[in-house]
């Protein structure tokens, strides 16, 4: 397969458009910071965006599509080469803290021990796996001299960590000669930093890191999994997206175990109960691993006089899954198997089995697939030929209608998103949703145009600004917590003349 090369720019304007001259400060101060710690300045730069997730959320690692984009807050990383270790430090030295790693590539991850320069590791764990994996020849393996410098806000939904896994792989990639885009699609590129992301102790579906590879300005894109592909996605003219923090803070990683990985398991236990109670073999059912998986088995049995399984998924999880919990028991029972059995080396999962015993089905599946069937409606709406004010409004409806089913039948939304969600419905917005993995972090809103500045006012001094009194936000990181965004461009080498 023909590569697509990671893109590399010798200036930021190609990056960042008119937002350039506002960011070379950041890539000065890296630079400067690098050169003060280590004696040199960085040999390479590389970016990685955040992005915000427009519809389809909690279904990446189902296998269905979703829909984001790329923003303008990003991650840049510097690099040099020199001593024995990997060391990582960060601009912002009184938040994030001096990191030394071994330059093993085979060592683990320490997800007991959950630090900010995990992501990294796990990033340079990916590119030698990955290389391996590829037949290339390890290359000499010197230490790393690595600083750090982000703008996407952590724990708000905004992919930070995809940020830094990606723009850490791209500058590695590129340190050790593995330019695995020569023969790889960029989507194979997003595939790996995925699987690397993981080894920080999140089952993660593929969105973030693919986004963060393949944004694109000025375009949303429709993400499809296995194997990673992007279509664009145009927006309707007069539509922004406004994102607003809710400062909630959701730490993925720290609490995988009872919220996203505990998702995670409920899905696939969901899928493997239904794929039992449609008729399947039990050693089948057992087998099988997502809700889409399964869909070749709902369609056998639900399609109609002419064919048509649309709705199929979902009105089996109707009739045959009862809402409330099932108990491990319950699970065992019908798929004829203890739960343990299941889940074999997925250490993730264990420790939801150790720490659950009750599971929803019926909920989460229902919003599994209803939310996948919104995908392709929000592209249809944006692809179609409607006026932009019935397109606006139809995007609104399904963002709208996405947030309920987050809220009440995945329970991914929190208070504080509840309340933000509100406010923004009741300023103007066509349609407000959280964002991302939830109970916490950010909501995104669908704004005219004409109502940009009025609706910012309101929520920043409503819901944003009381958190400056509060002390959980400054002045000067308010605009990175509400701002209107528009699509932004993808992860970049950037090789830099400072
Ligand atoms: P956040 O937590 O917003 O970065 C997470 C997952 C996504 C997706 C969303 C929910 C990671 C790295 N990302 O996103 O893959 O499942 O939740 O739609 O875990």
């Amino acid at each position: 397969m023909a590569g697509t090369p990671i893109s590399t720019h010798s200036d930021l304007e190609s990056v960042y458009g008119e937002g350039a001259a506002a960011v070379r400060d950041r890539y000065v101060a890296l630079s400067k910071a690098h050169h003060a710690r280590f004696g040199t300045k960085p040999e390479i730069f590389a970016r990685a965006p955040g992005r915000v997730n427009l519809i389809g959320e909690h279904i990446d690692y189902e296998g269905y599509g979703v829909l984001p984009m790329a923003i303008h807050l990003d991650t840049i990383v510097g690099v040099s080469r020199g001593g024995a270790d990997l060391t990582i430090t960060n601009v912002e030295a009184h938040k994030y803290g001096d990191l030394t790693f071994s330059a093993d590539p085979d060592q683990t991850v320490d997800v007991g021990k959950h630090n900010w320069g995990n992501y990294f590791l796990a990033a340079y764990k990916g590119v030698f796996e990955t290389a391996a994996a590829k037949g290339l020849p390890r290359p000499d393996i010197s230490g790393l001299n690595v600083t750090i410098q982000g703008t996407v806000p952590t724990g708000s939904g905004l992919s930070s960590s995809a940020a830094i896994v990606c723009a850490a792989s791209v500058a590695l990639m590129h340190v050790y000669g593995f330019d695995f885009t020569k023969e790889a699609s960029l989507g194979e590129v997003s595939e790996f930093t995925a699987r690397a992301e993981r080894y920080v102790g999140v089952t993660s579906g593929g969105m973030d890191q693919a986004i963060s590879m393949l944004g694109a300005r000025g375009i949303a894109k429709l993400v499809e999994f296995d194997p990673v592909r992007a279509h664009d996605v145009p927006l309707p003219a007069g539509a922004t997206f406004v994102i607003c923090n809710s400062l909630a803070v959701s730490n993925k990683a720290e609490s995988a175990t009872g919220r996203y990985n505990l998702r995670v398991v409920e899905c696939r236990l969901a899928a493997a109960v239904l794929a039992a109670l449609l008729g399947e073999r039990r050693e089948a059912a057992r087998a099988v691993r997502t809700l889409k998986q399964l869909e070749p088995v709902v369609a056998a049995r639900y399609s109609g006089p002419k064919g048509s399984t649309a709705g199929a998924p979902l009105a089996a999880v109707h009739e045959l899954l009862h809402p409330g919990t099932y108990s491990a028991a319950e699970v065992e029972e019908i798929l004829d198997a203890p739960l343990a059995s299941l889940f074999e080396g997925d250490a993730s999962a264990a420790l939801v089995l150790a720490a659950f015993r009750d599971f929803k089905l019926h909920d989460r599946a229902a919003h599994v697939y209803s939310e996948a069937a919104r995908v392709p409606a929000f592209r249809d709406v944006c692809l179609g030929h409607g006026s932009a004010d019935e397109k606006i409004a139809a995007l609104g409806k399904l963002m709208d209608d996405s947030q309920a089913s987050c809220r009440d039948l995945y329970e991914c939304s929190c208070k504080e998103l509840d309340q933000v969600v509100a406010l923004a419905k009741a300023n103007g917005a066509i349609g407000s949703r959280l964002t991302g993995a939830g109970w916490g972090g950010c909501t995104v809103s669908l704004v005219k145009d004409e109502d940009v500045d009025a609706f910012l006012r309101v929520l920043t001094e409503e819901y944003v600004r009381p958190l400056i009194a509060e002390g959980r936000l400054t002045e000067e990181t308010l605009s990175d917590n509400i701002f209107a965004s528009k699509p932004s461009s993808g992860a970049a080498l950037l090789k830099l003349d400072l």
